[in-house]
């Protein structure tokens, strides 16, 4: 059996990998890693107040210091952790920057000329967290990306203490191996074929986005390699006004220039109208620019809407373009059989977006570029920097994937993720999804049925992301129009204010094109229960109920 290879079920374990679990289970409990004792077996004391960086390891006899130091360090990370779970803990113990910067009860940010003892460096630890964010609280909705997974924070753990680097398999064997099975998997459910498929790891989704216009754009023009824009005409890509900015932010860095980014217009839902763009498409070419790229959201930001990615291939095939799908958020959709079919001809798009540090709860940052054409990474980023990716190692230097990347160092994101899948297997993944949609449907059915509280759009949810506003008593009777809609504008941002400083809850809220300020709440944290959705709502209209908003004639 290969053990890095992915299970379909954590059942599915065969004795061989029993064994070894076995094995390295009798080793771990004879290596006695756990005693907070010397190797002469006497306790070392627990004041680290004379203790400081120069007694730890490689200090000479350090052994035992360092090792102690790290059992207080994981009891501060294990109380976190715990807490973090906890509901009667708070979400957030907020404080203005100024608070921080002054410093807090002996928590100080400003740096010392002189070293600091491992007393005071602990406590640093245990402030930094108390005075952070628990996003791994079940009532944390702030974010996309959120929640705890006690094996992906392993992973975390161990990724940092091997602290190697992801451009040669001489520096990091494991992980590249692992790297190129996780992207094989991610293909596979995205739908390409055992012949096609390439990617790597990046440092967030909009570093992905980045890569599939730079891929797009080397693609079908080589030459900007080495001649850059000058040798080009001028490009134009397409994406929807509900998209992420990211695509615009590729055109400004790669010079094409945001400018020739064209928006295409989205029905109420939030998803692509096909016919604008291929309207759009007529019109840039008419005007003698050159479309080359279309951008397809499957799970917007906001509305957490699919844009149609059959309807949007088929424009793309016919005029000859480059589709990118950003299932950054979506992508997660892919592991559920119920909900998978919402991005529906995602395997018909040339590079995909998908990032598992959101829906699949995988610890920040870990999102994969996933390319249909192989070669074309490394044809489009390989420098052969020759102190590095020697051509005569005595391996096989197609594993140095370091220069298929635009970075040259490159942390380690695969490990957690691969760990995780480890242990939940494709199906883990699949119930976690499930339930955050169920999340979703529990919210948008009790907010159906409340007076206090106002939907933005009508129709279910398709992914996770709720948007609603909070009515107060004030604006209950009042008719629609630029008065009713300034003062619904001021309400979410006071209750968000007012419920960061009690910290029992988070959730976020932006307006959107027309619609003034509303709540967007998105579920991606397997440890959130319906509880906590139903808690959300009475808090939000309790923080609510009394807020005071300027009339017209306070202005
Ligand atoms: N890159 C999109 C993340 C935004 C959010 O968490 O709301």
């Amino acid at each position: 059996m290969d053990y890095l290879q992915l299970p379909e079920s954590i059942t599915e374990k065969s004795t061989p990998g029993g064994q070894i679990l076995a094995e390295s289970k009798q080793r771990s409990s004879s290596d006695n890693i756990n005693s907070p004792q010397t190797s002469d077996n006497t306790c070392i004391p627990k004041d680290f107040s004379c203790i400081y960086n120069k007694d730890l390891l490689p200090a000479l006899s350090g052994e035992d210091t360092t090792k102690s130091f790290f059992q207080e360090l994981v009891n501060i990370l294990l109380s976190y952790v715990c807490k973090s779970f906890r509901r009667s803990s708070k979400v957030l113990d907020f404080h203005h920057p100024h608070q921080l910067r002054e410093g807090l009860e002996g928590f100080s940010l400003e740096l010392p000329d002189q070293p600091e003892n491992l007393e005071q460096l602990l406590v640093d630890c245990r402030d930094t967290l108390k005075y952070g964010v628990k996003t791994g609280h079940p009532r944390f909705f702030n974010q996309l990306s959120s929640g705890l997974d006690v094996i992906g924070l392993a992973g975390e753990w161990l990724t940092s203490t091997a602290n190697t680097n992801m451009f040669t398999y001489e520096v990091s064997p494991v992980f590249i191996l692992m790297e190129e099975i996780l992207l094989k998997k991610m293909q596979e459910i995205v739908g390409w074929s055992e012949e096609e498929g390439d990617g790597v790891f990046c440092p967030g989704g909009t570093m992905s986005n980045l890569y599939s216009v730079l891929l797009a754009r080397y693609h079908f023009f080589p030459e900007v390699k080495t001649k850059g824009m000058t040798a080009l005409p001028r490009l134009i890509l397409f994406t929807s006004a509900h998209s992420h900015y990211s695509v615009k932010k590729s055109a400004a860095v790669l010079g094409i220039g945001s400018e020739n980014v064209v928006v295409v217009k989205c029905n109420d839902r939030g998803k692509m109208i096909p016919a604008e763009l291929e309207s759009s498409i007529i019109t840039a070419k008419d005007q003698g620019c050159v479309p080359f790229y279309v951008n397809a959201t499957a799970g917007t930001t906001v509305y957490g809407a699919f844009d149609p990615l059959n309807a949007i291939a088929d424009i793309c095939e016919s005029h000859g373009l480059w589709l990118h799908v950003d299932a950054a958020w979506g992508g997660g959709l892919l592991m559920s059989k119920r909900h998978r079919v919402k991005l529906q001809g995602i395997e018909r798009a040339w590079s995909v977006t998908w990032n598992p540090h959101k829906m699949m709860g995988a610890p920040l940052q870990c999102s994969a570029i996933l390319v249909k054409k192989r070669g074309l990474l490394k044809d489009c980023n390989q420098m052969c920097a020759e102190y590095l990716f020697q051509t005569d190692k005595h391996y096989d230097t197609s594993y140095d994937t370091g220069d298929k990347t635009i970075q040259c160092g490159r942390h380690v994101d695969v490990f957690k993720l691969w760990l995780m899948w480890k242990a939940k297997g494709s199906e883990g993944f699949e119930s976690q999804v499930n339930k955050c949609l169920e999340n979703a449907e529990h919210l948008f059915d009790n907010l159906k049925q409340r007076p206090d509280f106002e939907l933005v759009f009508k129709s279910e949810p398709e992914h996770s992301n709720v948007c609603f506003w909070y009515i107060p008593p004030s604006l209950r009777n009042m008719s629609p129009g630029p008065e009713r809609n300034r003062r619904l504008h001021e309400v979410a941002p006071k209750i968000k204010a007012k419920m960061m400083e009690q910290g029992m809850a988070m959730i976020g809220y932006q307006p959107l094109g027309d619609k003034v300020n509303f709540f967007r709440c998105v579920f991606s944290n397997p440890a959130t229960q319906t509880e906590d959705v139903d808690y959300l709502l009475e808090e939000i209209a309790s923080l609510g109920h009394d807020i005071c908003i300027r009339t017209e004639t306070d202005l």
